[in-house]
């Protein structure tokens, strides 16, 4: 009998903060997509590609779901539901530390997601991530019966992402559950961003792991030349920081430049390990009142693709 192959689409979903990138970039052994502390880190969909054997999983990392307003707020609301739409496989993942701790907001949070996946008739994993922070698991109980309540189908599958603790394990398990198709995408490709994307979102991490508060949300980063130099040379890459108020300026530059440089050379290293070659990095910082509203701007920095 002919082996059959498996491909499908595994919608990554679940509010700010849970680890649904930290859980992507450790399922595919590879950073694809942005990590830091403060809620609301992803901004748009996310493609990692894991081909194993016969089988390929194309995993969607969205946005955290939150109610929040404005033009940036609904064009990540809009990538959440789309994903939602398109994907064959859902893995909502929550962070299993802050439910245990406060069950009364599992609802309150999940609200919209418990009603559009009440009559859903795909696979659904939910993982319950960080179970690192837990050294008596059996405190995590109360809420996997509350989870099952409210998701009767749903498997239940705790985990870290951060401690890569029972990666192995979801990985087959999601791997199990593709339809049959053929591969969409080449054996070795690992992601759909281009790499001026991946350099931009590098910068950005950079951005929000160094200002405080609500600076980062106001922060865009557009790449503006690239300059690959002869062989053997580095690239030249130009970059620019917008950001919403002209007020932030002077926080992204810091005192005598210093933020700046840190965020730089910190993004500088990481860039060139990306690709594998010097890089001289240059960024500018400029202010653009209101970008989060501006959907041709949006579209420009590839926030927005459809409509708005
Ligand atoms: N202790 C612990 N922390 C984790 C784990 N997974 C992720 N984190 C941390 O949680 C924070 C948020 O991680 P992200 O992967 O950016 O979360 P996200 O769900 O993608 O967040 P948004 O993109 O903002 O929606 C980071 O500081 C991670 O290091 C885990 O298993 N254990
Ligand atoms: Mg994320």
């Amino acid at each position: 009998m002919d082996k059959q192959n498996h491909c499908g689409r595994v919608a990554l979903i679940g509010p700010p903060n849970a680890g649904k990138s930290t859980l992507l970039n450790a399922l595919l052994g590879q950073k694809i997509t942005i990590v830091t502390p403060k809620p609301q880190t992803t901004r748009n969909q996310i493609v990692g590609i894991l081909s194993e054997g016969d089988d390929q999983a194309i995993f969607l990392d969205t946005p955290g779901l939150t109610e929040q307003h404005g033009r940036l707020s609904k064009t990540m609301t809009q990538a959440i539901w789309s994903t939602l739409r398109e994907a064959d496989i859902l893995v909502l993942v929550i962070d299993g530390n802050l439910y245990v701790r406060n069950q009364e907001l599992l609802e309150t949070d999940l609200g919209p997601l418990i009603k559009a996946l009440s009559v859903d008739e795909r696979s659904m994993v939910l993982v319950v991530n960080k179970i690192d922070l837990f050294a008596d698991k059996n405190l995590m109980l109360p809420l996997f019966v509350k989870l099952n309540e409210i998701w009767p189908k749903a498997e239940i599958f705790p985990l870290s992402a951060l401690a890569k603790d029972g990666l192995d394990e979801l990985r087959k398990l999601i791997l199990k559950k593709l339809p049959v198709g053929e591969f969409e995408f080449p054996k070795d490709q690992v992601s759909t961003q281009p790499v001026r994307f991946m350099v931009a979102e590098i910068i950005r991490e950079k951005l929000f792991l160094y200002l405080r508060q609500e600076v980062p949300y106001g922060v865009a980063v557009d790449i503006e030349a690239w300059d690959e130099g002869a062989e053997g040379e580095q690239t030249i890459i130009h970059a620019l920081i917008y950001v919403a108020k002209a007020a932030y300026k002077g926080m992204i530059i810091g005192h005598g430049g210093a933020t700046l440089k840190k965020i730089g050379s910190e993004a500088r290293a990481e860039i060139q390990e990306l690709l594998e070659q010097k890089v001289h990095l240059e960024l500018w910082v400029k202010v653009r009142d209101h970008w989060t509203e501006d959907p041709a701007f949006l579209r420009d920095i590839g926030l927005l693709t459809e409509g708005g």
